[in-house]
């Protein structure tokens, strides 16, 4: 059957809605005409009769009213929905079980984990919806091994300080798949790093995550067992976790719960002050990722938002604690009603933070810009500029004889001591301009001569310490306490101390 054009000649009487439109169309006067004498006596009439302003409010009020009900009369898709919520859509990861829409300014927009009783509530935007590029709808199975990749940018002792602890988390009536996954948990981990770092380049800058790691570089994975009810809902993981003590304030958890109930679903505070005492620059703030979005580009998403992106009051902000301005792992149209996306960077920046840098990841912000003056997740103190360790080598004592240093450890009342150290990397190579701390020290380990000194461009360090008359005898020590330049960090070790004797 073919659809017949429909006709404007005052000819067709074929069917009511030409009728209608041949008046509509001919003559303006649909209303005047037919369906007055419908409504004549109708509800309609005090419209009808209405001066036009009046009759604008009266059409305003009509057509609320109508919404009213027609909001009503839906067969609820919103059975699942409790106080307000959106519809759950389980397939795609958007479950709003155990979540209540918050009304505390600091968590404008989103919902309070209702963690019990005597505890502030948490902060979510809700459930983040399985990306398109994950596209499946079962868990991610495991990557092939690799030590190398699953390595992350060793920091300090691996323990202290904030960090990002890593977690595998089960229900005690899951099978337990730790041994199976533990190294692609690491590999999702580092490669998610990559994206911190990676956005870092974009500004010059450097940052990587500081995760609790091993002393080889290995992010240390928590194997934790929770009640069988504890993964049905982030409030119920939330819970479980805190009463297992699981809330240190140097640490944030990223949470790779074997489940399929979600894609991610992350922690996050409204403040965006720039200042390190920024409530998002502590912990003890859960990201939660289930296993049909075990990914880097996930775990870069949850964990930002544990870190305090993309806050409200951020320039391209949708409103929904994302951003609009795509390509950017934190934009996404995450509601019907949230702004449309606009591409103002290209594809690639789709695994990279803050597309053009101006919402919430900047490492080198522009003076009196929004990140220089709100919270900028590149200061934070989860993240780090990683150092090259210096050492202290060839740490010598010995006396100038005939203007020339004679290397000995062997010295009497009234030497002038002198000291001679190179500052290098791992590598061996000498590092120029660090300013070294040396002390000498007595038999009793009290305090002789304080030096502070500065390498020259050979990386060599000398200084002098003179014996009074009334020295103590026996064993004497140089010891290099510091070394200190930007980019670098003291790696103190045995080559930083020398014994020498001091006799008759
Ligand atoms: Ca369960
Ligand atoms: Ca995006
Ligand atoms: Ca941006
Ligand atoms: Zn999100």
């Amino acid at each position: 059957m073919v659809a017949e054009p429909p006709k404007e000649t005052s000819t067709s009487r074929a069917s009511g809605s030409s009728q209608i439109r041949e008046k509509h169309d001919v003559k303006g006067v649909f209303l005047r005409t037919n369906l007055r004498h419908i409504l004549a006596s109708s509800f309609l009439q005090p419209y009808l009769r209405a001066r036009p302003r009046v009759r604008l409010f009266l059409s305003g009020a009509f057509f609320a009213f109508a919404l009213v009900l027609l909001f009503m009369s839906l067969p609820s898709q919103s059975a699942n929905a409790q106080g307000g919520n959106p519809p759950d859509q389980p397939r795609r990861g958007l479950v709003y079980k155990g979540l209540v829409r918050s009304n505390r300014p600091d968590c404008q927009n989103g919902f309070d984990v209702q963690v019990g009783k005597g505890r502030k509530p948490l902060c979510t935007h809700g459930p983040d919806a399985i990306p398109a590029m994950q596209g499946i709808a079962e868990t991610v199975p495991p990557l092939p091994t690799d030590v190398g990749a699953a390595r992350v940018v060793c920091s300090g002792d691996g323990q202290t300080g904030r960090r990002i602890q890593v977690m595998y988390v089960r229900a005690a009536d899951r099978p337990d798949r730790y041994a199976e996954y533990v190294n692609s948990f690491q590999q999702w981990a580092a490669a998610a790093d990559a994206i911190y770092n990676n956005s870092a380049k974009q500004t010059g800058g450097e940052r990587h995550v500081r995760f609790v790691h091993d002393t080889n570089c290995l992010p240390i994975v928590e194997n934790l067992v929770l009640n069988p009810e504890g993964d049905d809902s982030f409030v119920n993981t939330a819970i479980e976790l805190m009463n297992r003590g699981y809330t240190d304030p140097d640490r944030n958890y990223l949470l790779y719960v074997d489940s399929e109930i979600y894609c991610g679903i992350a922690n996050i505070v409204g403040d965006d002050s720039p200042l390190a005492t920024n409530a998002n620059n502590s912990g003890s703030r859960y990201a939660r990722v289930d296993a049909r979005c075990w990914s880097p580009w996930v775990v870069a998403h949850e964990t930002m938002h544990t870190l305090g992106g993309v806050q409200m009051s951020a320039p391209h902000s949708n409103g929904g604690w994302h951003c609009y301005d795509e390509s950017d792992v934190m934009c996404y149209k995450d509601s019907p009603t949230s702004p449309d996306m606009q591409y103002m960077c290209g594809s690639t920046n789709e695994s990279l933070f803050d597309c053009n840098k101006d919402d919430y990841f900047n490492t080198n912000p522009a003076r009196r810009s929004y990140l220089a003056t709100h919270w900028n997740v590149a200061n934070s103190a989860f993240l780090f500029i990683p150092t090259t360790p210096l050492h202290v080598s060839s740490l010598v004592t010995g006396k100038i004889l005939a203007k020339k240093f004679t290397a000995t450890d062997t010295f009497v009342r009234g030497d002038k001591v002198v000291y001679r150290f190179n500052v290098q990397t791992d590598a061996g190579q000498a590092v120029a301009g660090v300013q070294a701390t040396v002390q000498v020290l007595r038999p009793d380990n009290s305090v002789s001569c304080t030096a502070n000194l500065t390498s020259n461009t050979t990386g060599s360090v000398e200084g002098a310490c003179t014996l009074g008359r009334n020295a103590p005898l026996g064993e004497w020590k140089i010891v290099v306490n510091n070394l200190t330049k930007a980019g670098y960090a003291f790696a103190p070790d045995a080559n930083a101390v020398h014994v020498y004797t001091v006799g008759n």
